[in-house]
């Protein structure tokens, strides 16, 4: 079924208004960090939805939207998902990462442990529908086909991060791979696969980040 086609509703913004509103989103992110150090402290769940709201904006392959947040508050849930994400960490720093990330790890000191997926008030866990899944009418299952699932779901996750963000919060896009638990743990169904792990909080009072330094324009970007 075609679409309907509506009237674009656009406002042509001032060239000072462009420049200044995008200005501020700049130097706005300009200060996003990813923090793995969490403030126990309750953030407002209002914010947390609002964001995965803007998340939900992000484009998708014919517009099919192959996402799903879960937004886990309940310690008890918490403590599950350390327990099993710590085992598969656990897992990766003692056998399975190679030499050579052990090597780029240790430079972000980062290790199995896992406090901050207990200690953060929110965890929003990212999943990626695969492909859709109907039943017919003749009862069987049928697969509806996505299309750039990872390419849209990174989008959202994106768009998700920089809400966060912007709302004054900190986050850390974790991935303990591999990530099947959080299907289980989470009860969703078979083809929604989890893609990113994010706790959203207030940082630690004594938080420290590594002094990373972000490539400048420069080197990022090519005029043709
Ligand atoms: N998921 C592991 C390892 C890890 C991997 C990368 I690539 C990082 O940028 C940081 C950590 C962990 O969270 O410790």
């Amino acid at each position: 079924m075609p679409y309907k086609f509506v009237p674009l509703e656009f406002t042509r913004l001032d060239p000072d208004v462009q420049e200044q509103r995008l200005k501020e989103f700049s130097r706005g992110m300009e200060s996003r960090r990813t923090v793995r150090a969490y403030s126990p402290d309750r953030v407002s769940r209002s914010l947390v939805e609002e964001a995965i709201r803007v998340a939900g904006r992000a484009p998708s392959g014919a517009n099919l939207q192959p996402w799903h947040f879960v937004v886990v508050e309940d310690p008890v849930v918490k403590q599950q998902i350390r327990e099993a994400a710590e085992a598969e960490e656990k897992e990766n720093y003692q056998r399975r990462f190679p030499p050579e990330w052990l090597e780029r790890l240790a430079s972000l000191g980062t290790d199995d442990v896992k406090p901050y997926l207990e200690i953060a008030p929110f965890l929003i866990v990212v999943f990626k529908i695969d492909y859709g899944l109907t039943t017919a009418a003749d009862g069987t299952e049928q697969k509806i086909k996505h299309y750039y699932v990872n390419e849209s779901v990174g989008l959202a996750s994106g768009f998700l991060l920089a809400a966060l963000h912007m709302a004054g919060l900190a986050t850390l896009t974790h991935t303990p791979s591999p990530m099947g638990f959080l299907t289980k743990i989470l009860e969703m169904p078979k083809n929604y696969r989890p893609f990113l792990l994010i706790p959203a909080g207030f940082p630690a009072d004594d938080a420290t980040v590594p002094d990373i330094i972000k490539k400048p324009l420069e080197e990022i970007m090519t005029r043709v």
